[in-house]
């Protein structure tokens, strides 16, 4: 496949249609008619929204405030910075979610839990599939007031916007339950991708929020890093991916839990406009 290039007459035209009053999921559709890959119709729109001269958003930058031991949200809430990874770009925070916050969201999302499915590569679709074995549930993004200020923080965090991302997915891991190895990005070569891709292009980030403390197992691994992150309730574990490679080193795992339960949120972030 050639490569496509966003060129400034793709980008002028983005900003008319923007200011004529096009929603951009018409302006997605209308460039892929035209033949552009939806990767690069979705990145296209998220640089020709942007105000003109304000600074590019280049992916390699997603990640969390560096420098910086702890973070604090406009409502005050403050997020510890526990440990952080060049390469993969992963970092654990600390009391990323309140206590309250977690134990709301698990009363929210049980009554709505399903058993987990994965990705079908052939058509874009999902199904059950024996690698992954909790059961979970999805938000809207801003379905309720507790998504909306999760996610506001979110977003300020990683200094990503809010309509970059996913509605937050909730899973609950029963004794023996488990996500085997996986990348969290679409891949490129698979047919039912460039479907997917249509909403708001690839995923570029993962964010997963622990919402309780298992008894024992359940960490978040990473094969390739020889990294393990216990899940620990309010506690995250926050990785980016630049490109949907295997080279990001971002192939990860939810270990199976041995005693007690798991529940975690999960956010993933795009990099365009998600609908
Ligand atoms: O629950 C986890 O630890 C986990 C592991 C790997 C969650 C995800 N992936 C995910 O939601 O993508
Ligand atoms: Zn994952």
């Amino acid at each position: 496949m050639v490569d496509q290039l966003v060129t400034p007459a793709l980008l002028r035209w983005i900003r008319e249609q923007t200011e004529a009053g096009q929603p951009p999921l018409a302006l997605q559709e209308a460039m892929e008619r035209s033949g552009w890959e939806p990767g690069v119709a979705a990145r296209a729109l998220a640089e020709g929204m942007r105000p003109e001269g304000a600074m590019p958003r280049a992916l390699p930058e997603l990640c969390v405030p560096e420098g910086l031991s702890q973070w604090e949200d406009q409502g005050g809430h403050a997020v510890q910075v526990l440990a952080s990874l060049q390469h993969p770009r992963v970092a654990i925070l600390g009391q990323m979610l309140s206590p309250a916050e977690c134990a709301a969201l698990i009363d929210e999302a049980r009554p709505r839990l399903s058993r987990s499915e994965t990705v079908v590569n052939e058509t874009g679709g999902s199904e059950v599939n024996r690698a992954r074995t909790s059961q979970g549930m999805f938000f809207q993004r801003g379905e309720t007031p507790l998504c909306r200020r999760i996610e506001a923080r979110i977003a300020a965090l990683l200094g990503w916007p809010v309509d970059h991302g996913e509605g937050l997915q909730v899973l609950r891991y029963a004794p023996g339950a488990e996500y085997k190895a996986h990348y969290d990005y679409f891949d490129p070569d698979h047919a039912g991708t460039s479907s997917i891709l249509r909403r708001g292009g690839q995923r570029v980030a993962t964010l997963v929020m622990y919402l309780n403390t298992p008894e024992e197992g359940g960490a978040t691994v990473f094969p390739d890093a020889g990294l393990s992150v216990s899940a620990v309730a309010g506690q995250a574990v926050f990785f980016a991916y630049g490109s949907p490679e295997p080279s990001t080193g971002t192939l990860h795992g939810g270990a199976p839990v041995v005693r007690g339960e798991k529940w975690v949120a999960t956010k993933w972030l795009r990099e365009g406009h998600f609908e």
